[in-house]
């Protein structure tokens, strides 16, 4: 690719891939509402509130790949998540219409099914069940994708992550957690593949304690080589069995899914 559009480059999923994917295009194009930094050699950086139409169109322009890392990221009051995630994802989408469909990743969560029990084994056919205002938001970002694609084309990848951090930080995420190595090798094959269309894929690593069947995005080849068992001696010594009860080992949303709604 020429340029390659990373939103939320300020935070840490954008953070760790800037570096990573890097050699996909000629240069990346890395914005934020937040600081992202100096611009490196073949960077650019864009300072961009995603409830800013007319700011995402000029953002998006020129891209000929985008991996939407912008918004709200956990539950917070709703306006919040209303401009990052809903009014954002539309103007995002938007934009891409208007500038030559090029391919996004929409990073979306594992709270848009966060209510499911994790003793239940979901595909990508199993229904929503969201465990916040933040689930949702990404249950709404889910249908934008999917309509754009199915009514103008648009390629796009909705990847469900589920904890994408340095290493699993707690017993849930021995389950959940996704590698930033494996996390960059899915979008440099999103990049390669001839066709795209619209696949669901479940965004974590090759945990044997994982829940979540990616079989019908195997037509991918996206094969993740990590896994959170490494680091399962170091979790349980640090973290004491939670109750049966504990919502942390109950949904596979967890603590999620009893937080309140949060007033400003
Ligand atoms: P983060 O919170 O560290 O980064 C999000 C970035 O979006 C921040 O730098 C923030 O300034 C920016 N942002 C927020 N509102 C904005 C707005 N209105 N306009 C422009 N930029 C805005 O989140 P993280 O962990 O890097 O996650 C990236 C994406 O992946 C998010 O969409 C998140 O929902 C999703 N995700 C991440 C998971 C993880 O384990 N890291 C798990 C599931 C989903
Ligand atoms: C998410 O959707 C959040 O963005 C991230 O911060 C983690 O809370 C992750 O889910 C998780 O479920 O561990």
């Amino acid at each position: 690719m020429k340029r390659l559009l990373i939103t939320g480059a300020a935070g840490g999923l954008g953070r760790a891939m800037r570096s990573r994917l890097a050699p996909l295009a000629d240069t990346l194009r890395l914005a934020d509402i937040a600081p992202v930094g100096e611009a490196g050699a073949n960077e650019e950086v864009v300072t961009c509130d995603l409830a800013d139409a007319a700011a995402v169109h000029e953002m998006v322009a020129g891209c000929d790949g985008i991996v939407h890392f912008g918004g709200v990221s956990v539950e917070r009051p709703f306006d919040e998540i209303l401009n990052g995630n809903i009014i954002g994802l539309y103007n995002l989408y938007e934009a891409a219409r208007t500038h030559g469909h090029p391919r996004i990743l929409f990073a979306s969560s594992n709270h848009t099914v966060g209510f499911h029990p994790q003793d239940k084994r979901l595909t990508a056919s199993d229904p929503m069940r969201p465990d916040s205002l933040y689930g949702v938001s990404k249950c709404y970002g889910e249908a934008l994708a999917s309509m754009y694609h199915d009514k103008f084309g648009q390629e796009t990848l909705i990847l469900r992550i589920g904890s994408s951090f340095p290493k699993p930080a707690n017993r849930r995420m021995l389950s959940t957690w996704l590698s930033y190595d494996d996390l960059a090798r899915l979008i440099t094959r999103m990049f390669e593949v001839p066709r795209l269309g619209r696949p669901i894929v479940w965004g974590a690593s090759d945990n044997p304690a994982g829940w979540w069947d990616n079989g019908e995005a195997g037509w991918l080849g996206w094969r993740p080589q990590d896994s959170a068992e490494a680091f399962r001696a170091e979790v349980e010594a640090a973290e004491p069995l939670p109750a049966r009860d504990d919502p942390a080992a109950v949904y596979q949303g967890g603590a999620f899914c009893v937080e309140p709604i949060h007033k400003k």
